[in-house]
């Protein structure tokens, strides 16, 4: 029988509706707390310092961190408003079951524990031990990420493990990997602020990683020229030098175009390039058909445009290059960051001061979370699930033999695939809301629907959460100690502000009840976060990312140390290749070619506009945090369609017509927001919201085949006009409004 979601109606019914949450009166009592704790932001890879003001165990207020290097006390919209969540009226306070007809009903643990640990072991029993699939989160501390890679692997000994990055850094991690043998950014953040040229490709900072607009100021005060790529004026490219507003999915032409420019004119480093680099031959080769014209007109930038761009990056003598999944949501994914880092190369900036590149890490733990073993085809310390090198050092550490260590998994979207076809029956998930964020998003209900078991870890409840048979109420970043690894590999220290309230349990705990359950219990014989850590240290040991020299007291004394630290009297590396020997089995960091290919749907003319998918400043990711408080759905309260007024008149619109927007996976409905900042040949829309308002809806599912990245950045789609027209502001699309 299907297992269809949980409707609306009877979870207002069981437990009132979903709110946004603004406490009207504040908090009583928030002038004096019993502590202030320092940790960081629940939110985006810049994990910005804060203090949490607490009191009675609740999380009451914030005040800022000054003396953290990187932010200094700086926050953005979502950052002052991330202590609303531990309080907050949805939260889940105990387990939940599924009771069909019913809706869900809150259990014991001992019930909950008991059905999850049956479950699987029925499944696994009749299906094989594969047939369970497990879905995991870099919003999750480097503890549980390690906690997870090792939980699946050696309690639920299945090879379908893979985590929410694989819609995030995968493209960015491979093409990393390519060129250097390590995936990290080259740099802290203090290299901006001297760098002459910054480009920016991809990433709309200012909304995304809204501190990191600082450090991109210092630097133009010092009179840095800045560099923009992307279809839309975002707000950074109102100041820039240069904004190249390109068609989505056609950067490595662009950067390919450049790179000729660049040794047409002898504004390379050869020198660093013959001592340091290989494969620049055969790439140099690979663009000698990459002329300005071409690329005009592939890309729909001028090549006057493409040539200054390349001509200001050439003759600079220091840079930063960034980019975000503006460039990496594509099925050339890869390419377009090996296209990027070739434009590095060439110049031969990096390893030195003010010379440098970063992908800008997304989720708040988007960098240890890629490290540590819960991505199919990854063990800890970013080693090889296939090498058996790799596997003998990993199994020695977890006390296992090697034959009995999985092999390669499924990928996210694949997982999904696999239950369609009947091959996977059962799911866990924690950290993750795959039904908004994943694309083509019914195709991903219906498989959510065949499962014969699924169990959710969560402290709310999410869309896909409401197709659970099981919800295990686990813990927010506040409630359990631990570390993240900051976009500029800086591991930090998350200091524990309350306990779990109610009766929800911390993440660790619930893994480590359903491991010892699973008969794995001597396995995990982890009393504190610190515990887990120090067996990661050991586990990343002699890996690409090495934090074996990493201690929670050193992190306390230094506020953060950035990895690699391999020993315990290393000081960690915030500037990496300083000695420019790369990681790669040469030794050279690698030149890869990244010829042209266009996305995988392209408009026609049945489907004439190019759609991207992206974010705004005040919602987060899939929305279930951040759609319910309630300051921040006021700032931009539902999903618009972004259009330019020439588009727009074609089809009569107006700003706040509702337009129909149908692509050959499905059709939904948007107030347009008419705005002269993007592309004529292009409509944005930012993808936080779920059900008729999911972006999603309309998103190819088709993968990067290196990455497996899905191609969120562009597809093809029609507009039509409904003719009516949006209510003002509709925040229904939100939560309720809740006021304390
Ligand atoms: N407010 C907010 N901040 C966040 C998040 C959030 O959800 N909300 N999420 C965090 C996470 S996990 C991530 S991954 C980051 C994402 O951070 P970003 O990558 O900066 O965010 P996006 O909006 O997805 O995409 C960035 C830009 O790519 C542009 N773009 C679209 N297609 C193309 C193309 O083909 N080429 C180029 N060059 N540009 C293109 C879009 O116009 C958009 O401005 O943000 C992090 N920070
Ligand atoms: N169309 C389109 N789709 C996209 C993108 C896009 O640009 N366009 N971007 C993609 C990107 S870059 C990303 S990163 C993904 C993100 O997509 P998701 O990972 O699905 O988004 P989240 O909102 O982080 O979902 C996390 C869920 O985990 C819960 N959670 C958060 N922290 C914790 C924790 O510490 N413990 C537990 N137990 N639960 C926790 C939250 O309540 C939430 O329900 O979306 C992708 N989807
Ligand atoms: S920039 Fe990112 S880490 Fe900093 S406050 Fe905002 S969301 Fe949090
Ligand atoms: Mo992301």
């Amino acid at each position: 029988m299907a297992k269809l979601p949980v409707q609306d109606n009877i979870i207002i019914e069981k437990f009132g509706p979903h709110k946004q949450y603004t406490p009207k009166n504040g908090f009583k009592g928030v002038s004096e707390p019993d502590k202030l704790v320092k940790t960081h932001c629940c939110f985006c890879g810049m994990q910005c310092g804060i203090q949490l003001k607490v009191k009675d165990n609740k999380v009451v207020g914030f005040e800022p961190w000054k003396e953290f290097p990187f932010n200094q006390g700086r926050l953005c919209p979502k950052g002052v408003q991330r202590y609303l969540q531990n309080n907050h009226p949805d939260r889940l306070l105990s387990p939940l079951k599924r009771v069909e007809g019913v809706g869900f009903e809150p259990i014991n643990w001992e019930e909950a524990i008991d059905t999850t640990v049956s479950q699987i072991q029925k499944i696994q029993e009749k299906y094989g031990r594969d047939a369970m699939a497990m879905l995991s989160g870099v919003s999750l501390t480097n503890e549980k990420s390690y906690m997870i890679g090792k939980f699946a692997r050696v309690a639920l000994k299945t090879k379908n493990l893979d985590y929410n990055g694989r819609l995030c850094m995968v493209s960015a991690g491979t093409g990393n990997k390519k060129a250097f043998g390590l995936d990290r950014a080259s740099n802290n953040w203090s290299d901006l602020k001297h760098a002459e040229v910054i480009i920016v490709t991809g990433a709309n900072v200012s909304e995304t990683f809204p501190t990191l607009t600082y450090p991109i100021w210092e630097a133009r005060d010092n009179g840095a020229k800045l560099i923009v790529i992307d279809p839309r004026i975002i707000p950074l490219a109102r100041t820039a030098d240069l904004h190249l507003d390109l068609r989505p999915g056609t950067d490595s032409a662009l950067y390919g175009a450049m790179l000729k420019v660049l040794f047409d004119n002898n504004w390379v480093d050869k020198e660093f390039i013959e001592k340091y680099t290989s494969g620049y031959e055969e790439t140099l080769a690979s663009v000698q058909d990459h002329t300005l014209e071409w690329a005009e007109k592939i890309t729909g930038v001028s090549a006057e445009k493409i040539y200054k761009a390349a001509e200001i990056w050439g003759k600079a003598k220091t840079s930063f290059l960034l980019h975000a999944r503006g460039i990496e949501h594509h099925t050339k994914g890869v390419d377009n960051v090996v296209g990027c880092i070739n434009l590095v190369l060439a110049t031969g900036r990096i390893g030195k001061p003010y010379c440098g590149y970063a992908t800008i890490t997304g989720q708040g733990n988007g960098q240890g979370g890629r490290e540590h073993g819960h991505k199919c085809d990854q063990l800890p310390g970013n080693r090889d699930i296939e090498n058996p090198e790799h596997r003998k050092y990993i199994s020695a550490v977890w006390g296992i033999e090697e034959k009995d260590l999985p092999g390669k998994g499924y990928s996210a979207w694949e997982i999904i695939e696999a239950i369609h076809r009947g091959e996977i029956k059962g799911l866990i998930s924690i950290c993750f809301n795959p039904l908004v964020s994943l694309p083509n998003n019914n195709y991903v209900r219906s498989a959510l629907e065949k499962l014969e078991f699924y169990v959710a870890i969560d402290f709310f409840l999410s869309e896909t959460g409401r197709h659970a048979d099981i919800i295990l109420a686990g813990s927010l970043q506040e409630e359990e100690e631990g570390t993240v690894t900051t976009a500029e590999g800086r591991v930090v220290r998350i200091n524990q502000a309350i306990n779990p309230p109610g009766k929800a349990r911390k993440d660790s705990e619930i893994i480590k009840e359903i491991a010892s359950r699973l008969g794995a219990g001597d396995k995990f014989n982890f009393t504190t976060a610190e515990d887990i850590f120090n067996e990661l240290r050991v586990a990343s040991k002699g890996g690409t990312a090495d934090y074996y020299g990493i201690t929670y007291e050193k992190i306390e004394k230094n506020m953060g140390v950035f990895w690699p630290c391999p020993t315990l009297d290393h000081p960690g590396t915030p500037r990496l290749w300083e000695n420019y020997k790369f990681k790669t089995p040469d030794g050279k960091a690698h030149f890869n070619p990244a010829p042209y290919k266009d996305p995988s749907e392209v408009t026609d003319e049945e489907y004439p506009v190019t759609l991207t998918t992206g974010r705004v400043v005040s919602q987060y990711l899939s929305g279930s945090q951040t759609r319910r408080i309630g300051k921040l759905v006021d700032q931009y309260p539902e999903p618009l369609l972004e259009i330019h007024p020439e588009l727009a008149n074609k089809y009569g619109i107006i700003d706040r017509d509702l337009i129909k927007v149908v692509t050959r996976r499905g059709e939904a409905i948007f107030p347009a927001n008419v705005v002269e900042t993007i592309r004529k040949d292009t409509v944005f829309i930012p993808y936080h919201w779920g059900g008729i308002h999911s972006a999603n809806i309309l998103t190819i599912s088709s993968l990067d085949p290196m990455s497996k990245i899905p191609e969120f950045k562009v597809c093809a789609c029609k507009l039509i006009n409904t003719g009516e027209k949006a209510s003002k502001s509709d925040k229904s699309n939100a939560f309720q409004s809740f006021d304390e």
